[in-house]
């Protein structure tokens, strides 16, 4: 049988296999229903067909997709759906939005513009996959003929700017469906990178974990993602432990703080690589042309280890990176070459530069290697036959706690509000918790105990939702959509009705 990831994305007539019988069913069926007629007043006739792709909790391995490490998520069952239809006669994308909060956007049908990046627009992630789309089959050799109009309602429910990935359940969703609309399939694998590198666009250097769990979960299990090639390994987890999702209220604007926050983060790793490649023996110019990430130094940190009895990389980032911040130009006194020599055909890297001051590249390093650790070992937990359900469960919160303590102290990319949050997940009863997604915001996943899921929900309410709903930030009623629990969902899907 074919791997998953080899397969194509499957295409249903009917909404079942994604959504199964029950409520969930019932509320993805008004969805669709809701979308068709937005569509058809908007544009005046109805949709070709229809795409969706999930969001994501990461259960753990933060900030180390873009190392080239894997990393272990799940779906959740929040999902982006897009109505689309060729449009022969108009040559524009029109990209309309069934909640009113987002208005219709236009974008020449050309796939070689370029994203006004200083103008951030809702529309730009279709751009992504529209551009991904026509890179891809261009580097295919399928002949997808001239460009032609399309038009587009758009209805997401991933929360938005909430580290559960809803900019790639849109990018995602939006490259399949133009994919769709053209008639053309491919392996899960190729666009998942597809949809992973064309999201750079908008301007994020992202790794590849969000738009690979997209697109290639399957319902009950996490999965976990490795990176070049782009492979998924299906993890069960073990029964009487539940993930239940937090938001902290705080939003993270990853596009907007790309300069400070994410991509900071990724110019560091890759300056700390190549001071390590260096410090273990390279010469200069090899690390700056043949040294891109923390992984491809792994080797090099490990023998060095050796020589310490270890095997851990860290050894060597102790022994060969200062644990006070790097100033720019000690780094080039290193590199032999000015940061922006080797860094500045990037433009979201000279951004970084323009804004950093200082680069913590001791701190950066020893996270992802530490948590790129975590990662095997919270796998080879679950895995375990030694272990039985509940002490596998505390093995996982306990790793689960260790990295929030690394992403928040090593990585500082937790903020207040997720430190409150995660506080009070552990002191209502969680096995563990941390945060998950990109951080500055966004949620928190804690596991929690399957029969005390309704009480842990109730007292979190309590202890940290009361508060704010007192002082206006969020409605009582709307509190189902910030504090959930979620089971692993299935990946993304075509609908022709
Ligand atoms: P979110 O939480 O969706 O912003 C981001 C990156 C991931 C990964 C995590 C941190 C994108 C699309 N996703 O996720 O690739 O690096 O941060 O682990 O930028």
């Amino acid at each position: 049988m074919a791997k998953n990831e080899e397969l194509p994305i499957p295409i249903y007539n009917n909404l079942e296999p994604v959504y199964g019988d029950g409520s969930q069913f019932e509320e993805a069926q008004l969805r669709f229903d809701n979308l068709k007629s937005k569509f058809l007043q908007v544009f005046g006739h109805s949709p070709q067909l229809f795409a969706r792709s999930p969001g994501r909790v990461n259960l753990i391995g933060e900030h180390i997709d873009y190392e080239g490490y894997s990393v272990l998520p799940m779906a959740i069952r929040q999902d982006t759906i897009i109505a689309i239809r060729r449009n022969e006669t108009e040559k524009v994308l029109r990209i309309a939005n069934v909640n009113e909060k987002y208005s219709m956007c236009t974008y020449p049908a050309d796939p070689n513009q370029e994203l006004d990046l200083k103008n951030h627009k809702w529309g730009h992630y279709f751009i992504c996959g529209y551009k991904g789309f026509y890179d891809y089959a261009k580097l295919k050799g399928v002949d997808v003929g001239q460009p032609v109009g399309l038009d587009i309602v758009i209805d997401g429910i991933v929360p938005t700017g909430s580290g559960l990935s809803s900019s790639a359940a849109f990018v995602c969703s939006s490259t399949i469906a133009i994919m769709a609309a053209f008639d053309v399939n491919f392996p899960k694998k190729e666009i998942a990178q597809v949809a992973c590198d064309c999201e750079q666009h908008v301007g994020t250097q992202s790794g590849g974990m969000d738009q690979a769990i997209s697109i290639m979960a399957k319902t009950g299990f996490a999965e976990l993602i490795d990176f070049n090639p782009i492979r998924a390994t299906d993890v069960q987890l073990p029964t009487g432990g539940i993930f239940v999702i937090a938001h902290s209220l705080a939003e993270s604007q990853k596009a907007v703080t790309a300069a400070t926050n994410y991509n900071n983060r990724v110019v560091e790793c890759r300056l700390a690589s190549i001071v390590l490649g260096i410090k273990l023996g390279m010469k200069p110019e090899e690390a700056i042309s043949k040294v891109n990430t923390l992984s491809d130094v792994e080797g090099l940190c490990i023998s060095f280890a050796g020589t310490h009895n270890s095997s851990d990389p860290v050894v060597a980032v102790k022994e060969c990176l200062k644990e006070e911040p790097y100033t720019a130009e000690e780094i080039e006194k290193i590199t032999g070459e000015k940061l922006t020599s080797f860094l500045g055909n990037n433009a979201a890297y000279v951004d970084v530069i323009k804004a950093a001051k200082q680069y913590k590249l001791h701190q950066r390093a020893a996270h992802v290697y530490s948590e790129a650790k975590r990662v095997h070992a919270f796998k080879d937990v679950v895995a375990s036959s030694n272990l039985n359900d509940e002490e596998m469960l505390k093995k996982l919160g306990d790793l689960m706690n260790e990295s929030h303590h690394s992403c928040s102290v090593l990585y500082e990319c937790s903020c207040p509000e997720l430190e409150e949050l995660v506080r009070s997940c552990r002191d209502n009863g969680a096995l563990g918790a941390r945060l998950t997604g990109a951080g500055w915001g966004g949620c928190a996943v804690a596991l929690v105990k399957e029969n005390i899921v309704p009480q842990f929900i109730l007292n979190l309410k309590e202890s940290y939702y009361q508060s704010r709903i007192d002082k206006g930030v969020i409605k009582k009623n709307d509190l189902g959509l910030y504090v959930f629990a979620s089971k692993p969902s299935s990946g993304a899907a075509i609908f022709k009705f």
